[in-house]
């Protein structure tokens, strides 16, 4: 049997979690859904994202001497808002959180490494530079992508959009993944987006 699947596992880091410094409510729900997809032998590869940011980031409202969540977008790779200091490079806050079987990852694919580019989508930075994901998979003959993660309505949605324009088939494990739901109906319109661009949800 040829295996043409990929999972990608967006983002699970400690700053994404209910501790972290950018929350997303209920993270740790989805860790099961997470480790029982990576258990499944369907897969060619598990490619995990992992968000990777020098301290000086300009995604950080810090830096800008702003407050988090400030609308701000300069349309060359920061924004639409500024963030809290999250997943600094080498912290806690930036490691995979300890309830995932990390052990399974088979690509690690870090970004937004660039002090003044953010990159939200494991494919691509928000400047458009290429993070090799795209060659990766279609090396190893993948066609299709079962996507989970952190945060819905951020990362995995501009991934989600990325692995579309890129032609994969597309499945969201909904039971392994939850938003961050900055303004209310951010999870519900992602959802609807997904439906409408042919993503299919599935549960794990
Ligand atoms: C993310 C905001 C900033 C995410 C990363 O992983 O969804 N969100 N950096
Ligand atoms: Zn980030």
């Amino acid at each position: 049997m040829k295996m043409r699947k990929a999972l990608i596992v967006v983002d699970v880091q400690n700053d994404f979690y209910e501790t972290g410094s950018l929350p997303v409510s209920g993270a740790s729900q989805i860790n099961e859904a997470i480790n029982r997809a990576m258990r499944d032998s369907v897969y060619k590869a598990i490619v995990a994202g992992q968000d990777w940011h020098p301290s000086n980031h300009m995604s950080f409202a810090v830096n800008h001497g702003k407050e988090p969540f400030t609308p701000f977008d300069n349309k060359k790779g920061i924004g639409p808002v500024l963030w809290p200091v999250h997943c600094q490079q080498g912290t806690y806050g930036a490691a995979f959180h300890t309830n995932i079987e990390t052990n399974r990852f088979d690509y690690i694919i870090r970004k937004g490494t660039h002090p003044h580019v953010d990159s939200y989508s494991i494919f691509r930075e928000n400047d458009g530079t290429e993070l090799g994901t795209d060659g990766l998979l279609r090396a190893l003959g993948i066609e299709e992508l079962d996507i989970c993660g952190l945060a819905l309505d951020y990362c995995l949605k501009y991934t989600v959009h990325d692995a579309l324009l890129a032609g994969f088939k597309i499945n969201v494990i909904i039971n392994g993944t939850k938003g961050v739901e900055a303004n209310i109906g951010d999870v519900q319109r992602t959802i609807e987006e997904f439906r409408r661009a042919g993503v299919e949800l599935i549960e794990r």
